[in-house]
């Protein structure tokens, strides 16, 4: 019985017997465990939309949305090639990932809220802000959608497109045939043999699909955007755990490019001594491991498939034939709306009373707690920890082999070592056995903050 079966079993069970069931997240993730299993990943793309999904004529696969499995295919196997392109059009795509035929979609899906309501799916992340657009003849001189009164539009069935270009006309009053096609080939043709005037689909297709005109400077794309479309990967709706990762796969792919962190820089932040730099790939604690994916998975991803830009940049960008600009799909802190959450500690691990936390099996976390009063330039906090990988003093990732989970000083040293500010065994003796708060801060700010904290803290 798959999980979503018995979910829903035990759901109505609880609805006919009273009781309340407390939503608690599988340890293991169904999808992931099969993906291993098996092998590789199914991943499920359109059957050609260029800079997103391009068959080759050797059976190979190319695009934005086909890196983005081969990125998952990078975190869980360590190896691109574990993953097979399922080619999937409008109408076939959701009914596959229902069916399981597929282990992830990811291809230029809007997300909606009848997808994820209504077919229990979920969007796990956008990937490309899109939004729909029309495309004309040239020789038709329109220069707005507003000049598009009494034509017929050609678009894909089953896509968003053929409801947004509904509604346009209708708010517009302008009198409109829909003329819809199940693939993309057969629309496009149906627009090039003039069964249409106008082609309507997500900008980002149009940009692609005029490239496949016969002559594609008789095209234009008018400057209209009727929509919002936001493409991203789709899951099922009764694995958490898998949605986390295909989650994370996106965002350690848009936290590398903020933090600078790209294939041919890989090596170097390898031995970097920043803490988000060194969180992201692994060298220091992330919590990876709860989703069943290893600490290094988004170092896997760089050096296989690279960050976010770089994905961009090969499949859509400037130098490719599509010329996409990044627009809102730069940095929030290049003036885009793409934002990542950072990877970083979970603040529910922290422990009270300088006890270990409850992740013994990883030994992640050494924490402290201390009503301590606000102090620059860390800000203490009421409650604070400090966290320590328990990876061998040496900085090594390999396996756990000390777990500093007492609240001594040599622990909170331990940290300061890790995060590469180096402790002398001096300055250790100095604090030894203080149990006091630490926050997360930098390490050269953590090291100045240790180094002057008052002694006789003790609590
Ligand atoms: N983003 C829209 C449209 C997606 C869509 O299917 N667009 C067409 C535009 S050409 C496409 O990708 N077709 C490729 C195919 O069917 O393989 C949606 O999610 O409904």
């Amino acid at each position: 019985m798959r999980f979503g079966k018995f979910a829903h079993f035990a759901l109505g069970l609880s609805l006919v017997l009273g009781i309340s069931l407390t939503a608690t997240r599988p340890a293991q993730s169904e999808t992931l465990d099969s993906v291993k299993q098996r092998g590789f990943l199914l991943c499920g793309v359109s059957a050609g939309v260029s800079g997103f999904s391009t068959p080759s004529a050797d059976g190979g696969w190319s695009g934005f949305d086909v890196d983005f499995c081969r990125a998952l295919a990078a975190a869980i196997f360590d190896d691109v090639s574990k993953v097979r392109f399922v080619p999937l059009n409008a109408t076939e795509r959701y009914p596959a990932l229902q069916a399981g035929t597929i282990d992830v979609l990811s291809r230029n899906s809007s997300w909606t809220i009848s997808t994820e309501a209504g077919l229990n799916l979920i969007f796990a992340a956008t990937t490309f802000y899109d939004g729909q657009g029309f495309m004309v003849r040239r020789s038709r001189n329109a220069a707005t959608a507003e000049d598009l009164a009494n034509t017929k539009v050609c678009v894909q069935a089953a896509t968003t497109s053929e409801q947004n270009a509904v509604d346009y006309f209708k708010t517009n009053g302008m009198a409109m045939e829909l003329v819809a096609r199940p693939t993309a080939a057969e629309v496009l043709a149906a627009y090039e043999k003039g069964a249409c005037d106008v082609m309507t689909s997500d900008v980002s297709a149009l940009y692609g699909e005029r490239l496949k005109l016969e002559k594609p400077d008789e095209h234009v794309i008018l400057p209209d955007v009727i929509s919002k479309e936001a493409l991203g990967p789709v899951v099922r709706g009764d694995d958490l755990r898998w949605f986390e990762i295909v989650k994370w796969t996106h965002f350690a792919m848009v936290d590398a490019e903020e933090l600078g962190v790209a294939t041919n820089t890989l090596d170097a932040a390898l031995g970097s001594a920043k803490p988000d730099v060194r969180r992201l790939i692994g060298r220091d604690a992330v919590s990876a491991e709860k989703l069943g994916l290893n600490n290094d998975f988004a170092a896997r991803i760089i050096r296989h498939v690279g960050n976010y830009a770089e994905v961009y940049d090969r499949n859509l960008g400037s130098k490719t034939q599509l010329g996409i600009p990044r627009g809102i799909n730069e940095l929030w802190s290049r003036g885009g709306i793409l934002y990542a959450p950072p990877m970083r500690w979970k603040p529910q691990e922290i422990n009270p009373a300088g006890r270990v936390s409850s992740d013994t099996d990883s030994c992640w976390f050494v924490s402290a707690t201390l009503p301590w009063r606000a102090q620059e330039p860390c800000r203490w906090r009421q409650h604070f920890v400090a966290v320590a990988t328990c990876c061998a003093d040496d900085n090594s990732s390999g396996p756990c082999r000390t777990c500093f989970y007492r609240h001594s000083f040599r622990s909170i040293a331990s940290l300061v070592d890790l995060t590469g500010s180096k402790t002398s065994s001096t300055d250790r003796s100095k604090h030894s056995q203080s149990l006091f708060p630490i926050q997360s801060c930098h390490a050269s700010t953590l090291k100045d903050s240790l180094m002057s904290r008052p002694t006789n803290r003790e609590q």
